[in-house]
């Protein structure tokens, strides 16, 4: 009898694992290999550079009084000394704009006649991307590139990538425009190696909907490359999270539904949905100087404090998402002195306080203890899910014992994904726990672990 209900028990606990793996694949949305790494990196650093530096106070909007591309002099283009300051802020990929939205090329292109080829620096032969791409290779970061579609000065284009200034209403001069997209595209994505990430600044006109025919391309040259509010069809999305001060919402989950508006991939729900169909994690894109993308004088007292940046690093890496923190280089074509010495400051910071543990653990299931040596000074926690597997958890808990004491609770949410991080009340702690109060699967944790900041 013994043995045919250890049978029967068997038999039942098959089923329900069997049961458990069949929700699994019906549920979960599972990122794809290179959303998986391109989450690890966490940081990143904006490259915001353009002719406009040179006639300060122009707007593309006006479509007119065009700068001269001979005013386009960056004498001192040193991308080394970029890739310094992505280095010190410890970023792990760049993302350089390459054509902004006045339309001036920043490297050897005859797509249309305005860009570094029409300028007398260097003769004409100027080409920062493939500076920038260089130097980033060299410094072990990731390149990225952003050419958006969406607007083109030069070209009478305005979001979200129509003709006639945004109104559209010409098929040809539209047809022309496109066509015009994909040979930039073409140029950057199969001319400069692998590229981790390729921005859709304002998303892009899906071909179904009139748009460039973008996404063969992409697959064709760049598959592997992360597409931030890429068109429908691309491999690997990322999403806006509405805002450019650093600050993700909260909660902020890795999947949304997926949206398919005119321009392109764009969700409007800002911190995606639980069970959204797409994996479309968020990234945060904020300039290091409160609003200004682009250099412009006497401007440093707009730096942001290091406590600023701290507190975005919280509510960006520390909400599921990646930061992207922008360098401004000036018309010489340096980082500025006083950034530079800000994205040291921070990098050192983000070491400082997290650079080592108390302690760690990882584990499967509904609760994940920590046990400590001895009882420790203790305020923080950093929680990561292993996404490999999904965005499991839907709320938790953390816990935590004092000497003679009982369970108390520390802190709690709802999304974790990639990486949580929460500040918490110190205390002294024997023992901590994450306790999963709500999943759609067992949920499996990379890491959960402990940190004295003072
Ligand atoms: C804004 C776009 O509308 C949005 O889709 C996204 O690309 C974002 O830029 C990136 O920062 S436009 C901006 C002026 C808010």
């Amino acid at each position: 009898a013994l043995l045919i209900s250890a049978c029967i028990c068997m038999f039942a606990m098959s089923i329900v694992q069997a049961e458990e793996k069949e929700k699994e694949k019906n549920v979960i949305v599972k990122p794809t290999a290179a959303q998986v790494a391109w989450h690890d990196m966490e940081l990143g650093m904006f490259f915001h550079f353009d002719i406009t530096v040179y006639k300060q106070g122009w707007k593309w909007r006006t479509f007119k009084d065009f700068p001269d591309p001979n005013l386009y002099q960056p004498t001192k283009l040193d991308t080394d000394q970029w890739m310094e300051a992505a280095k010190a802020m410890g970023a792990k990929y760049a993302i350089f704009v390459a054509k902004h939205c006045s339309g001036f090329l920043q490297w050897q292109s005859d797509i249309y006649p305005y860009g570094v080829k029409q300028s007398s620096w260097r003769d004409g032969k100027g080409d920062v991307v493939e500076e920038f791409v260089t130097s980033c290779r060299k410094y072990g970061i990731k390149p990225g590139l952003y050419a958006s579609v969406s607007a083109n000065g030069y070209l009478n284009v305005d979001n979200p990538g129509l003709v006639n200034r945004g109104k559209g209403g010409d098929p040809k001069a539209q047809a022309e425009y496109n066509r015009i997209c994909e040979k930039m595209a073409k140029e950057l994505w199969s001319q400069y190696g692998e590229l981790v990430e390729i921005w859709f600044d304002g998303g892009a006109i899906p071909a179904v909907k009139g748009g460039p025919d973008l996404v063969p391309i992409l697959k064709k040259y760049q598959p592997n490359a992360i597409a931030f509010q890429g068109p429908i069809g691309t491999p690997n999305l990322i999403r806006w999270v509405g805002n450019e001060r650093g600050v993700a919402p909260y909660p902020c989950w890795s999947t949304a539904k997926a949206v398919t508006s005119e321009g392109g991939t764009i969700e409007k729900v800002f911190g995606g949905h639980p069970d959204g169909n797409l994996w479309i994690p968020g990234e945060c894109d904020v300039p290091v100087r409160n609003h200004d993308w682009f250099w412009k004088p006497n401007r440093e007292k707009r730096l942001y404090p290091l406590e600023h940046l701290m507190d975005m690093y919280y509510r960006s890496v520390g909400r599921n998402c990646n930061l992207l923190l922008n360098a401004n280089p000036n018309p010489d074509g340096l980082v500025p002195e006083a950034d530079m010495k800000r994205y040291i400051e921070f990098g050192k910071e983000i070491k400082r306080r997290f650079g080592k543990p108390v302690a760690k653990t990882t584990g499967t299931g509904e609760e994940v203890e920590l046990s400590l040596k001895a009882p420790t000074v203790i305020n923080h926690v950093t929680i990561m899910e292993d996404i490999a597997h999904g965005e499991r958890i839907r709320s938790y808990v953390v816990e935590g014992v004092e000497e003679g004491g009982a369970w108390i609770t520390l802190c709690e949410g709802q999304s974790v994904g990639h990486k949580r991080i929460h500040l918490f009340d110190t205390r002294t702690l024997k023992k901590i726990r994450l306790r999963i109060t709500k999943s759609v699967a067992t949920p499996i944790i990379r890491e959960q672990a402990v940190y004295n900041v003072q």
